[in-house]
């Protein structure tokens, strides 16, 4: 981005790059292979015209993720959200399902899409994900699932969740988005509850420019899926269900099978950045960082930090000494998805039914972690806290 000033700009995509200040830090930043190690990919796929479909890539994808994530089953996506709204059809969700408030709107605009009616239900202060002590009394005749979020990539209290779900017949489908990576004693996170989805957008550890994925426990399963995901095509003249378009194209796949041999690299620098975060907020009074619940294996995909009442700034005057310093530090998740219009109306979304959540969204800042990230940039955005 350095050389943009000295091209003679005409392209308008060059355009738009050169408003950015080059110094600015964001919340996140892609990492990519080589531009190089990409060309013989494309070659591939220009040579073979096979595009999307399901074609080799998608297919060699699908495999190496079983692998590499630990699971058993998987069905790429075009990205998570189509992923959310397919995982609640393939196991026929309806009625009501309880969620989370505290995450981003994709989840609860899932099940919107679907009819179904969300169902907040209060989160945990120290793992920001639903509070399994408060899920049994949002439970009415009408619940059918639970749509938890691993949020940050921290995982749920998935054994807690489970047994309320088998004592009263309810589907988990687990939003798994910020998640990719993640393990715990007995191995990925990804393997509990009925579904669990992934995102693979630009901002995630893991990227296919946009992507996703359902991982499912049985073939069965993933064939209905991936039914769905094709219009509900089963063959050449058979469609079985009502199903969307859902299918990740083979320029995504491929490109997700380059980044498999980076990630490694990227979550030992993104362990690094949490490291020197933590060792520089210690000590300073009014800021909390988020401490792990309960996984062996984390991804470090946020570090999100808590503005406490004892800080000499607020939250939102914190954010904008950042934003002033060209820091681009984000408030995930504020405000609240029970706080957005189509939501606000619900009995669930009354403020006093979420006051953990509430109290979170309005103190938390995430700042940026991602594997370039340089430990003088760091510390930059320590000293300004
Ligand atoms: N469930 C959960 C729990 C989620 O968090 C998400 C997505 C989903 C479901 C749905 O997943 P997908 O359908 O997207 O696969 C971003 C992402 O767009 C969104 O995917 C993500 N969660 C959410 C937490 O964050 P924004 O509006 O903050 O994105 P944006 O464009 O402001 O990007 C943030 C920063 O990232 C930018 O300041 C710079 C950097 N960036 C971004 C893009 C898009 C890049 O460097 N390159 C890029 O291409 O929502």
């Amino acid at each position: 981005m350095k050389n943009l000033k000295r091209v003679a700009v005409s392209d308008p995509v060059l355009q738009i790059l050169e408003q950015n200040e080059p110094s600015t830090i964001y919340v996140t930043r892609p990492t990519l292979p080589d531009l190089d190690a990409f060309i013989p990919y494309l070659r591939k796929i220009w040579h073979s015209k096979i595009l999307t479909n399901g074609g080799p890539f998608h297919q060699e994808l699908e495999q190496r993720l079983c692998e590499t994530l630990g699971v058993k089953h998987i069905a790429l996506f075009a990205n998570c959200t189509i992923g959310l709204v397919t995982a609640l059809q393939a196991l026929r969700i309806s009625g009501e399902v309880i969620t989370t408030p505290y995450s981003f709107v994709a989840t609860a605009n899932s099940l919107l899409w679907n009819g179904i009616k969300p169902v907040f239900v209060d989160i945990d202060p120290v793992t920001f994900n639903l509070d399994p002590a408060k899920i049994e009394a949002a439970i009415t005749p009408q619940t059918t699932a639970i749509m938890p979020v691993h949020c940050y990539g921290h995982p749920c209290d998935v054994n807690a969740i489970q047994s309320i779900a088998d004592s009263y017949g309810l589907k988990v489908i687990y939003d798994a988005a910020h998640a990719f990576g993640v393990r715990c004693e007995s191995g990925s996170i990804l393997n509990y509850g009925d579904l669990s989805v992934l995102s693979f957008h630009a901002t995630k550890v893991f990227t296919t420019f946009e992507g996703g994925a359902i991982i499912c426990p049985d073939e069965k399963t993933r064939q209905r899926i991936n039914f769905l995901k094709n219009f509900g095509y089963a063959d050449e003249v058979t469609v079985v269900a009502p199903g969307i378009n859902g299918k990740m194209s083979e320029f995504n796949a491929a490109l997700g099978l380059l980044q498999l041999q980076g990630f490694d690299e990227s979550l030992a620098k993104r362990k690094a950045i949490d490291a020197r975060y933590r060792a520089g907020l210690a000590g300073v009074a009014g800021i909390k960082c988020m401490e792990a619940s309960g996984e062996t294996v984390s991804n470090y995909a946020y570090f999100p930090i808590l503005v406490q009442p004892n800080y000499p700034l607020s939250r939102d005057s914190l954010y904008r000494k950042f934003r002033d310093n060209n820091i681009h530090v984000r408030r995930y998740f504020y405000p609240l998805i029970s706080e957005f219009s189509m939501y606000r109306g619900l009995p669930s979304a009354a403020p006093p039914n979420l006051s953990v959540a509430r109290q979170i969204s309005q103190q938390v800042i995430c700042l940026p972690i991602y594997p370039d990230l340089r430990a003088d940039q760091v510390d930059r955005i320590l000293r300004l806290i």
